[in-house]
């Protein structure tokens, strides 16, 4: 595929591509990149970025990119809060699942990870900026469109699994799943 077509989730729309998420098939549904996204706290903060490169450069996010070879999702998480923070993040804990669908065909599988400890200290890079954040005061007005709404219940300690759509960096449409924190095994 030339460089010119291949989906990046910023290329023109593409007609075959739903824009609400009760019209996309998840069953079907594959994701050409899968990523991370690492929230490494300490007491009431954490570790947020400020992205210089790369999608959604110059947004506050967290740590986080695509998944590279064989290496598992904790490997990918552990290694980019290295790349780009100098940290490394310790005691891992899945927390989440975000599926974004973007109308130029680009699909990507990103999974939210919690470190609850970590060693060194954050130094910016030619990728990112480190911001130690309050967690009440994370700006999500700087932050991609969907963080608002799943951030919140993840930094509360529950589980989140969204879809997204998105044109470019507008998001259309959402569905949000959030399992809450003592309340697993429990019916209904
Ligand atoms: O390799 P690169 O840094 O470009 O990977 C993209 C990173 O951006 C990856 O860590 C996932 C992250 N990212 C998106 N979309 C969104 C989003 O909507 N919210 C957040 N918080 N991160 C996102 O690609």
């Amino acid at each position: 595929m030339s460089k010119e077509t291949k989906p990046d989730g910023q290329g023109p729309p593409r007609h075959d591509v739903p824009d609400r998420v009760e019209n996309v098939d998840w069953s079907a549904w594959r994701a050409d990149d899968v990523a991370t996204l690492t929230f490494v706290r300490r007491s009431n903060e954490v570790l947020l970025i400020r992205k210089k490169r790369g999608l959604g450069a110059g947004k506050v996010n967290a740590p986080g990119g695509r998944v590279e070879g064989e290496e598992s999702i904790e490997e990918c998480a552990v290694r980019e809060v290295e790349e780009e923070l100098h940290v490394t993040p310790a005691r891992l804990d899945r927390r989440g699942e975000l599926r974004f669908q973007f109308l130029d065909g680009y699909a990507l599988h990103v999974h939210v990870i919690f470190a609850s400890d970590h060693d060194g200290t954050a130094q910016e890079t030619d990728e990112a900026a480190p911001m130690w954040t309050p967690v009440d005061a994370v700006p999500y007005d700087e932050m991609w469109a969907d963080d608002r709404f799943w951030l919140p219940h993840a930094l509360a300690g529950h589980h989140v699994d969204g879809r997204f759509i998105f044109d470019h960096h507008d998001m259309l449409d959402m569905d949000l799943r959030v399992r809450m924190r003592g309340l697993e095994g429990q019916s209904g």
